[in-house]
Order: structure tokens, then C-alpha cells, then sequence
């Protein structure tokens, strides 16, 4: 029987701790296993919107977990309308403020609800959010950490290999500038000319020291520099920008478009990479995406595959998506990458099937 009008009946949010293939290791910090939350809001129609939300640390999982499970309560009763359950959230979260795990608790229900929106009206996501699902080009960003500059040229040959991608993305911001500096060159000869090298500092400079580390690389065939400074430091953004020519990335901790059009506004980016959890799901990335628009910056995404697929097809300035395998021990139709490319499904939802019995062996 179809049910017209849909509603919450609840939440369930599972912590998990999956292996990486290749642990991450910045010059800022690291992340010896993926710490993840699954969600399954389950909706009166019978069907179930899934997704899952990166914990960035294992010990942020239980509060984490606590703060889904009081927001799933919030919701539940409600009608199937994501955008307005999203401002709902985002009202009962003004005090304590919607960012951190808070940020990533309504961006999680967002995108699970955005799921079972989705397979209420049996279409794809993207279908759903007005486009069609299409080949998104892609850049393997599963590798490349802060290691010894000698073994990356395998490692990127490794990594090209994985889906014949086109771009890969290192990690720079090493205590001795000069080797980044041989590192950057490694990479760059391994990829070839046709093949782009994006770069990220994962916040890790004061400004100063952005600005020179930049420069030294400014020649070296960079696609992007992304978070030379702590994501929060929109003028530190700005003063590197404006002293050198390799564009500037930045916005993975972003919290709502509102804050992209302010960091936008002081100059602070040549492009922009979202985070879907962060910026508060489908819904706060569908904002950030007009934002984006009107001031015609490309607008990448950041871990979430699942999801960003869908997101970027509907995105008038889509640039880049970021393909981390992370979360595919636990699914079970996990995003792939053909020719440098990722396709959504053409089937309703996003796409997210958990794999149970690798949940259970994960499960904390
Ligand atoms: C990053 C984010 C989260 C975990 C590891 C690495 C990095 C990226 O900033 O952009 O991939
Ligand atoms: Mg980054």
C-alpha cells in the first residue's frame, strides 16, 4: 500500500570502527582506523533512509551516537519532509550551535532522510534533486600521506591504477618544507603530464609559514593548495591566495552556505569542497551549491562518495569529487570509480545497502 504522507517512526545509529587500506596520516593528525556512524531512520511507509556520518576520532563516536539518537527523537512523528526537518534541527540547535557534532548529527539525519525522500518517490537522489545521474570525474584521495617522499612513486601508480583516474590528491605540510618539496615532484612525474595533483595541509600552517611553503611549490604544477591554515582563518586563506598563482581549496569543516558566502566574500577560496556531513547534508549542500553558483566558484565534495555522486550532478558548478573508499567494508554495493569517473545507481535512494555481517564484525 502506498503511504502519501510518510513520517519518522525513529532512528538507530550503530558506531563502527572499520580498517583502512591505507591508515591516514597528515601533518596534523591521524586516523589509525575509520571511526563511523550508520543511520537507519526508519519510516512509516515500511522503507529505511540510510546513511553514515565520519566520527573523525573513536572517541568521538558515543557522544556522537547520543547526540543522533536525542535529535532522532526530535523528529520523530514528522512528516518525510527533509528541508523542513533540517531547519527544525538546525532551531533546536541555535544555542549550542550547529557545527563540530553537532554540524555532522543534522548533516547525517539530513542525508538519511534525503535517502527515504528519495525511495518514497522511487527515484535516484539525484533524479529527485532535478538531474540525472552522470559520470562525475574523480581523484583517487585514498593515499599519498605524510610518508617518506621515496615511496610515493609507486604508491601514485598504485593509485592511478585503482580506477584509471586522472587526479590524485597528496598530503604536503611535512616538518622539513624542502621535503614536500621533493615529495610534490615524485608525485608529479609518477602521474604523468595529463594526470592533475591536487595538495592539502590539513590546516597545518600558521600563515607565515603557508605563504612561504606555498611559494616554494608555486611552480610545481599543482592543481589546488587546499587548508594551508586552520579552516576557520578566512584571512589566512586570503593572504596565501593573494601571494601565489596555484589556486586555493578550502571548506571541508564549513558548517552552512552562509559561512561559504562569508569566507567567499573575504577572498578566502578559488574553489570550494564541502563536506557533505559538515555543511548539513543534502539540504545544506543544495544551499551551498547556489552560493557556489552565483559566484561561479567550482565546488568539489569531500568524503562521502555515496552521496556526493548524487549532490554533484545537481550542482551547477561541480568540479571535482573526492573518492575515499572508507566506508566500503560496511556496504554492500560500495561506490566505484571506471575511468576516473563515479555514476550514481539509477535506482531509488542514494545507494547505501549496509553489508550486516561485516556491521557486525566492525560494531564498537
Ligand atoms: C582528510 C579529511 C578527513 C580525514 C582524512 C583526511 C583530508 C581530505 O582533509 O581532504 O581528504
Ligand atoms: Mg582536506
Amino acid at each position: 500500500m502506498t503511504d502519501s504522507k510518510p513520517t519518522i517512526k525513529g532512528l538507530t545509529a550503530r558506531p563502527v570502527l572499520v580498517p583502512f587500506r591505507r591508515p591516514v596520516q597528515t601533518a596534523s593528525f591521524v586516523i589509525p582506523q575509520v571511526p563511523l556512524v550508520l543511520i537507519d531512520v526508519q519510516i512509516s511507509d515500511g522503507t529505511v533512509g540510510r546513511s553514515y556520518v565520519m566520527g573523525y576520532a573513536e572517541w568521538v563516536l558515543k557522544p556522537l551516537v547520543a547526540c543522533l539518537e536525542a535529535a532522532g527523537a526530535m523528529i520523530t512523528g514528522q512528516a518525510l519532509a527533509p528541508t523542513d526537518l533540517s531547519a527544525l534541527l538546525r532551531q533546536r540547535m541555535l544555542l549550542i550551535s550547529a557545527n563540530g557534532i553537532t554540524g555532522i548529527t543534522i548533516g547525517g539525519i539530513d542525508m538519511a532522510l534525503w535517502d527515504a525522500r528519495a525511495k518514497a518517490n522511487g527515484v535516484p537522489l539525484a533524479t529527485l534533486l532535478g538531474a540525472a545521474p552522470k559520470p562525475i570525474q574523480a581523484y583517487n584521495s585514498c593515499g599519498l600521506w605524510i610518508k617518506s617522499p621515496d615511496a610515493l612513486a609507486d604508491e601514485a601508480a598504485e593509485l592511478i591504477e585503482e580506477g584509471n583516474y586522472r587526479a590524485l590528491k597528496i598530503r604536503i605540510g611535512r616538518s622539513d618544507p624542502k621535503e614536500d618539496v621533493r615529495a610534490v615532484r615524485i608525485v608529479r612525474e609518477a602521474a604523468g603530464p595529463d594526470r592533475k595533483v591536487m595538495s592539502d595541509f590539513n590546516q597545518s600552517q600558521s600563515t607565515a609559514a603557508a605563504i612561504e611553503r606555498c611559494a616554494m611549490l608555486d611552480g610545481e604544477g599543482l592543481a589546488w593548495f587546499e587548508d594551508p591554515v586552520h579552516h576557520d582563518n578566512y584571512e589566512g586563506h586570503a593572504r596565501v591566495r593573494a601571494a601565489v598563482s596555484t589556486p586555493v581549496q578550502t571548506g571541508e569543516n564549513l558548517s552552512d552556505a552562509q559561512k561559504l558566502q562569508r569566507a567567499f566574500s573575504i577572498g578566502a577560496m578559488d574553489y570550494v569542497m564541502p563536506d557533505a556531513g559538515f555543511i548539513g547534508g543534502v539540504t545544506g549542500w543544495m544551499q551551498s551549491a547556489a552560493v557556489a553558483s552565483v559566484n561561479d566558484i567550482p565546488m568539489s565534495s569531500h568524503l562521502y562518495p555515496e552521496f556526493s555522486r548524487h549532490l554533484l550532478a545537481a550542482t551547477p558548478t561541480a568540479h571535482w569529487l573526492e573518492f575515499v573508499d572508507w566506508a566500503s567494508p560496511v556496504l554492500a554495493e560500495p561506490a566505484r570509480v571506471l575511468d576516473g569517473h563515479v555514476t550514481a545507481p539509477d535506482k531509488p535512494g542514494a545507494g547505501i545497502e549496509w553489508d550486516e555481517a561485516a556491521v557486525a564484525k566492525y560494531l564498537i
